[in-house]
């Protein structure tokens, strides 16, 4: 029987948390003005905070996280050219082909190790200067990689990449969707692991709870120009005060407990790990996704992620063999325990599948 939707453990995403009591309060309560005449308050409140938590020149709110990669990759490249990525990169996989479509560009794709792509890797696919061949435009870098399971990288390996890319006069860009729970598995500030990069955003969206929005940062020139690209976009939000108000203490306050969806990550995945016809490789469970293989001889992840939802637990599944969790504010470590107690129980059927 499925579950009543409270009794329901949602480890889809960690875009699914519903706003806290005081995000809904500050939300009721902002002031707002027209943003697209720069008259919203809370916005540019928000936008200069943070600016500052990442030592940037300037900010823009923005709806989502893929408008605000998309606009990046707009801005730093011409078409025709080439954008290096790794091989599950969110912008080549879950953006709408928009690098091609918006910005006209193509994506040259490298098999990261868990994700993490190196210097060494990446010059290998930089693009010679020869009039008769396209240009290499961008290097995008995903932290942490969603798909490889909220994998982080190592600053060294980032800020290499960086330092490299700049001799050669290339721009890098930050999906840093998930960058505080980078920051918070490395135990440094976000701008201590963002500072090389040219540009990058973030979601408040994610982990930190928020109920819409990411925000972009780099120059103020870069900016001034995303500003246009948005609007153009039709992400002009006029009074989006009211989303700055639930963004401003995602920002402030969201990010110290980001360690509390770690710990119950490594349970539920120490938890699923020991059971029968699933395999997780833990060396990738580092912040608040888990990414688990289903036995091919036993059932699909499509499959799978059915029958854990018949029993009130939902999972995505991200390939024909792959499932993905992802701890969040929503579910607590009893939450998490249950749902590696659901996990069994369907694996115990496993064998007769
Ligand atoms: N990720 C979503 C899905 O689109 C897969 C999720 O549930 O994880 N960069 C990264 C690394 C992301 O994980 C996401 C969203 C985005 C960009 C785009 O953010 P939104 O959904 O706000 O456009």
């Amino acid at each position: 029987m499925p579950k009543s939707a409270e009794s329901v453990i949602d480890l889809r995403s960690d875009t699914v948390t519903k706003p806290t009591a005081e995000m809904r309060r500050a939300m009721a309560e902002a002031e707002v003005g027209d943003d697209v005449y720069g008259e919203d308050p809370t916005i540019n409140q928000l936008e200069q905070r943070a600016a500052e938590v990442f030592g940037r020149e300037a900010a823009i709110f923005v709806p989502s996280g893929t408008m605000a990669n998309q606009i990046a990759i707009k801005l730093h490249t011409a078409p025709g050219e080439e954008i290096i990525c790794e091989e599950r990169a969110h912008i080549v996989d879950y953006e709408m082909a928009m690098l091609g479509w918006f910005s006209g560009c193509i994506p040259r794709t490298i098999a990261g190790d868990r994700g993490i792509l190196t210097w060494a890797a990446i010059q290998q696919r930089i693009r010679p200067d020869i009039y008769y061949v396209s240009r290499t435009g961008l290097i995008a870098l995903e932290n942490t990689h969603n798909m490889a399971g909220g994998t982080v990288y190592p600053p060294e390996v980032a800020n290499d990449i960086c330092d490299r890319a700049h001799e050669l006069g290339l721009p890098v860009h930050l999906d840093g969707a998930r960058i505080f729970n980078a920051a918070t598995a490395l135990g440094k500030p976000v701008r201590e692991l963002t500072a090389k990069f040219d540009s990058l955003m973030f979601c408040l969206s994610k982990g930190l709870g928020a109920p819409v929005g990411s925000l972009l940062l780099g120059t103020k020139d870069f900016i001034a120009r995303a500003r246009a690209t948005r609007k153009a976009l039709g992400g002009g939000m006029r009074q989006a005060g009211i989303l700055a108000a639930a963004g401003l203490i995602a920002l402030e306050k969201m990010p110290a407990r980001l360690a509390e969806d770690h710990a119950n990550a490594r349970v539920l995945a120490e938890g699923i790990a020991k059971l029968p016809g699933l395999s997780i490789d833990m060396k990738t469970v580092q912040t608040n996704i888990v990414v688990m293989e289903v036995d091919p001889k036993r059932m699909t992840a499509a499959e799978f992620s059915r029958r854990l939802k018949e029993k009130g637990l939902l999972a995505g599944p991200i390939s024909a063999q792959r499932l993905r969790m992802l701890t969040h504010m929503d579910v607590d470590r009893a939450a998490c325990e249950r749902a590696v107690e659901i996990v069994a129980g369907i694996c115990r059927t496993l064998g007769q599948a």
